[in-house]
Formats: C-alpha cells, sequence, structure tokens
C-alpha cells in the first residue's frame, strides 16, 4: 500500500488529476464524433484510485463502469487504454467491447458486461477459488447503488457471507443510477444495510475522502487475506457528469445539486489539503498537469492513428478448434472471388 507520507498524498493527487483530464478528454472526442461511447467517472475518482493503490498487483478487480481507471493505477500503459475505446488493432479485446468496458489480463481486471451486476458472482466464485486453493488473493467486487437491487447481488453477498470468502465489495453510492434516485433504489436508509441482511460486516464511509478510502479498503482487504470474510463499503459519492455520453441529466435532477456536490469534489478537497500543508502550490499543479496532458495527446495520437483489428482476428479466441460452419465463413472471408 501507498504511504500516506506528502509524497505519497501527491502521488494519488496525481493520479486523480489523471483520470479527470483523461475523462474530460474522453467526452470532448464523443461530441466531436471521434469515439463513439464513453462513461466518465468525474467526481467519483477517489474510489478506483484509492482502491487501485490499496490492492496487491496479484488481487482481482471485477468492476463496473465507473472502475475503468484502477487498471491505469495498476500500471495499465495509457495508449492500449485508449486502443479500446477506438477499437483498434492495440485493443487487447480485439473491438469486441463497447468502448469505455476496458479489462486486462496483464493487471488483473476481469472482462466485465453491461448487464449491472453480473460481475458480483464472478467476484465471489474467483474468491472461492483462491480460498480452495489456499492462495492469498482478495477479489474487489464493484458495484453501483443500482446494482444493490439485482438478483446477482444477493446471491453473490448471500454465498460470499456463508462461504466466508476473500472478497471486498465496494459500492460506489454515486446518489443516481441513470435517472432513478437512490431513494427509489431502496427503502433502506444506506445501502451497506442491505449487506448487513446477510450479516456481513457493512461500512458505509465519506467516498470523496481519498486518503480515508485507502486506509478503509485496505484494512477490509487485509481482514479477506487473513480468512476473516468478505466486507461491503458503501462509498457515499457524486457522479458530476452524465451517466454515459448517451444521457442528458438536465432532465432529471437539478443543477443546484449538482453544485452542491461540486463543493465536495474530492481532487479539489485532497488538493487543499496538500495546499495547507505545504506540498502543493498553484506552480505545482500547473505542472503536474501539463505532464498529464502531453502524455495523453501523446498516447491519443497513437490511439487513433491506429488501424482496426484485422478481419483474421474474427475468428479468434472463441474456440480451441474452429467449428466447420466458421471454417467455411473464414475461407468465404478470405476468398478472392
Ligand atoms: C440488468 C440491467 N438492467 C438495466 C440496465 C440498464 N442500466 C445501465 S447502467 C444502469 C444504472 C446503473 O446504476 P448503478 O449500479 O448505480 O451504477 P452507476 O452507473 O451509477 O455507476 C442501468 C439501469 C442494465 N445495463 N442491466
Amino acid at each position: 500500500m501507498i504511504e500516506l507520507t506528502l509524497s505519497g498524498q501527491l502521488e494519488l493527487y496525481r493520479a486523480l488529476r489523471r483520470i479527470r483530464i483523461l475523462d474530460e478528454r474522453m467526452q470532448a472526442l464523443q461530441r466531436q464524433g471521434r469515439i463513439g461511447f464513453y462513461g466518465t467517472c468525474t467526481g467519483q475518482e477517489a474510489v478506483p484510485v484509492a482502491l487501485g493503490f490499496a490492492l496487491r498487483p496479484s488481487d482481482w478487480v471485477f468492476p463496473a463502469l465507473r472502475e475503468s481507471s484502477l487498471m491505469l493505477v495498476r500500471g495499465f500503459p495509457l495508449e492500449t487504454y485508449l486502443a479500446q475505446v477506438f477499437g483498434n488493432e492495440r485493443d487487447v479485446l480485439k473491438g469486441r467491447q463497447m468502448p469505455s468496458h476496458m479489462s486486462g489480463r496483464a493487471v488483473n481486471v476481469v472482462s466485465w458486461s453491461s448487464c449491472i451486476g453480473t460481475q458480483l458472482t464472478h467476484a465471489v466464485g474467483a474468491a472461492w477459488a483462491a480460498k480452495m486453493r489456499g492462495d492469498a488473493m482478495v477479489s474487489a467486487a464493484c458495484l453501483g447503488d443500482g446494482a444493490t437491487s439485482s438478483a446477482d447481488f444477493h446471491a453473490a453477498l448471500n454465498f460470499a457471507q456463508v462461504f466466508r470468502v476473500p472478497c471486498v465489495f465496494v459500492c460506489q453510492n454515486n446518489q443516481w443510477a441513470i435517472s432513478t434516485p437512490a431513494s427509489r433504489q431502496s427503502n433502506t436508509r444506506t445501502f451497506a444495510e442491505r449487506a448487513q441482511a446477510y450479516a456481513m460486516p457493512a461500512e458505509r464511509v465519506d467516498g470523496n475522502d481519498v486518503c480515508g478510502l485507502l486506509m478503509t479498503f485496505s484494512s477490509a482487504i487485509e481482514r479477506a487475506r487473513q480468512g476473516q470474510g468478505p466486507t461491503f463499503i458503501e462509498c457515499v459519492t457524486y457522479r458530476l457528469g452524465p451517466h454515459s455520453t448517451s444521457d442528458d441529466p438536465t432532465l432529471y435532477r437539478t443543477e443546484a445539486e449538482v453544485a452542491e456536490w461540486r463543493m465536495r469534489d474530492p481532487i479539489a478537497r485532497l488538493a487543499r489539503e496538500l495546499e495547507a500543508s505545504g506540498a502543493l502550490d498553484p506552480v505545482l499543479a500547473q505542472a503536474i498537469d501539463q505532464a498529464l496532458q502531453a502524455e495523453l495527446e501523446a498516447a491519443l495520437t497513437c490511439a487513433e492513428a491506429a488501424p482496426p483489428p484485422p478481419r483474421s482476428s474474427l475468428f479468434d479466441d472463441v474456440y480451441a478448434a474452429l467449428p466447420a460452419h466458421l471454417l467455411e465463413q473464414r475461407r468465404e472471408l478470405f476468398s478472392t472471388r
């Protein structure tokens, strides 16, 4: 785990700014028609950053839409990350996933589905396997408040607690599931209570406090690693941007509500703390942003210039041995007629 020294906190600040700058640019690229779809995590960056730093590289992550950037925290190359958004030949997923649905074997971040909640049972299954094998791995199951209403949520939590699997559930309560407010999602006072119904230790914490999250995640991960079973952590935060580039949040929430949460921006908050302790000033903040912008420009130039995956890759990976009808289709695709 990263030390919460001033230099450690500066590293967290840099990781948060990296995601904010990336998301702003991706949102703009979508509006320019240069990419098809994107889901920003603006206002929620503290969770993927803290979780990325709290886990060991050998731990496994089962993300949802707001945690993709955790891959970058784990060292996944930015250019390869962007390759997924463009679906180009450098995309490790070979252009087969929707943009913004990244994953990477190299950083133990598992492929995920748009269908809400499905990753939770996978995370529990992986944790159960680790327990049976005596492997020290912990799995992180990421979800939003809306996912707590899925059938998979209940199956996953029940199984995880009964079998005491090494899984940490990280729920980002960002107040909205597209246009459904948290108040219409559950009649419980908190989402953490839903985990308590399965007798699972659960906490509700400030999701905009990156240092606090780091401590909370680290102790839950340690508990899981020591064989003491799962923990559910509700991180209270706010989605400052749209649900995705396909959404217009002005149709269902007020600007006053957004403005109120903007005051609790996790990055501005850490910046204020670092400024108060003399570790950050406007000159350093600008230098950090400039370096991040330059890194992004270089990665973007490569990602946008790369060609699409070769047509032959269409037939890769699904079957160990291609069945006859696909062999025929492949022959047809490459026939010169
Ligand atoms: C099973 C299922 N139902 C509905 C949808 C449509 N849908 C996509 S995202 C979303 C909201 C998810 O909200 P939440 O879990 O709170 O995560 P957030 O997007 O706010 O991070 C919904 C309802 C879906 N993808 N899958």
